[in-house]
């Protein structure tokens, strides 16, 4: 993708410049940019005239990652173009000054940005939301109101029910932008992703794509989903498509072998009522495995999904990402299915195996334990 992203500019920036030689015959920097200004606002008027093609070059643009192709990418072949056009001759007759200028000018522009920075930026409590847009938070915490920001409405109360007063009120006098084209945009543009991706193969396990595309269609509408932390709930996220199940995870707080305990609360909050799902990693797992012996000892019919990949597949993610040594995340697990501690136990191998697998465990009345062999990397 980046290839034609990257083609796709240069044929533009010739297109621009050769417009610029034959008819504005401004210095070739200077025409390219008012090119560029030109070619953007008659984007930008496009929006008048038929919105969904600017909604899918709206979204397009969002799912490039620029900050990768900047500093991976195009900084490089700009520095490089940039130092091949140094007049040396012409520097070194300026010498003092640009000597003066260069180490007084990173001073002065370092103090005048980091000055900036200091007094425009919040690490700590970055809600991410725009201070151009007013605000109503809701919280059944009174001392959560405008703790971090300032809010123009707070309102004490539980989420859920908070929203379903507002619905009845607010009926009729609701005034919103509609944005589903443009969630519609980019939720094809998940969707073409997502069928590539269903291609991968490997023969280190099944891919979390395949596990999560096949997991939604027979997993229960009613059913209570507890997630876990790491890569598998990440893939969970993107891959599984809810219906109305409800989702309990570690969120914030991101604490690893969340998904079994918390299966063991919504069971005891909602009993048999609905199917209770626990999906984990297998790294989760291990730090709460001598629970399936609760399971089975106080007949929770809990249905455990655990995700063997053999690593903390997250961490190895990070270390990499951080341009580290993969250290000290692989994992000696047991055959969970085999160690299920009196519970039905099943390993599945294979991503042919694993919609009849799914279907089976749904059928089993007491607690289960369905293992999937994963590859790490196919996520
Ligand atoms: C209690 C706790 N310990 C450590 C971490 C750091 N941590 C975040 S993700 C992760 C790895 C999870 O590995 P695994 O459960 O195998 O899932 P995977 O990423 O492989 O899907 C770890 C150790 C944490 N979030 N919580």
């Amino acid at each position: 993708m980046m290839f034609e992203i990257f083609v796709g500019i240069i044929a533009l920036a010739a297109f621009l410049s050769y417009l610029n030689i034959k008819f504005l015959k401004f210095p070739e920097t200077i025409g390219v940019m008012i090119l560029s200004i030109v070619v953007s606002l008659l984007f930008a008027a496009s929006y008048f005239i038929d919105q969904t093609y600017f909604d899918l070059v709206i979204a397009f643009a969002r799912s490039i990652d620029f900050k990768s192709i900047l500093f991976d990418f195009l900084l490089g072949a700009l520095l490089f173009a940039g130092a091949i056009h140094v007049n040396l001759k012409g520097l070194l007759e300026q010498k003092r000054a640009v000597i003066i200028d260069a180490t007084f000018g990173v001073l002065r522009s370092t103090f005048i940005i980091g000055t900036l920075f200091y007094f425009t930026a919040s690490f700590s409590n970055h809600t991410g939301i725009t201070p151009k847009k007013p605000i109503i938070q809701i919280d059944f915490d009174p001392l959560a109101l405008s703790k971090f920001q300032k809010v123009e409405v707070a309102v004490w109360g539980e989420i859920s029910r908070t929203l379903a007063i507002f619905n009845s009120k607010l009926k009729g006098q609701i005034n919103t932008e509609d944005q589903r084209k443009e969630v519609a945009a980019c939720w094809d543009i998940w969707k073409a992703e997502k069928k590539k991706r269903l291609l991968e193969t490997s023969d280190n396990g099944i891919s979390s794509i395949a596990v999560f595309e096949t997991m939604h269609k027979p997993t229960p509408e009613n059913a209570v989903m507890c997630v876990d932390v790491g890569n598998n709930v990440d893939s969970s996220g993107r891959y599984f498509e809810p219906k109305n199940q409800d989702f309990l995870m570690s969120s914030y707080i991101g604490s690893i072998g969340f998904a079994l305990p918390a299966t063991m609360g919504a069971w005891a909050a909602v009993g048999d009522s609905k199917p209770e799902i626990a999906v984990a990693g297998d790294g989760g797992l291990c730090q709460y495995l001598a629970e399936i012996t609760t399971l089975v000892k106080y007949d929770m019919p809990v249905k455990l999904i655990v995700l063997n990949n053999h690593e903390l597949g997250k961490i190895s993610k990070e270390q990499r990402a951080g341009e580290f040594d993969v250290w000290k995340t692989s994992l000696s697990n047991p055959n969970f299915a085999e160690f299920a501690c009196g519970a039905w136990g099943k390993r599945v191998e294979k991503q042919e195996d694993f919609e009849a697998a799914m279907h089976e465990l749904y059928r089993q009345p007491k607690a289960d334990v369905l293992e999937i062999i994963t590859d790490v990397n196919l996520i």
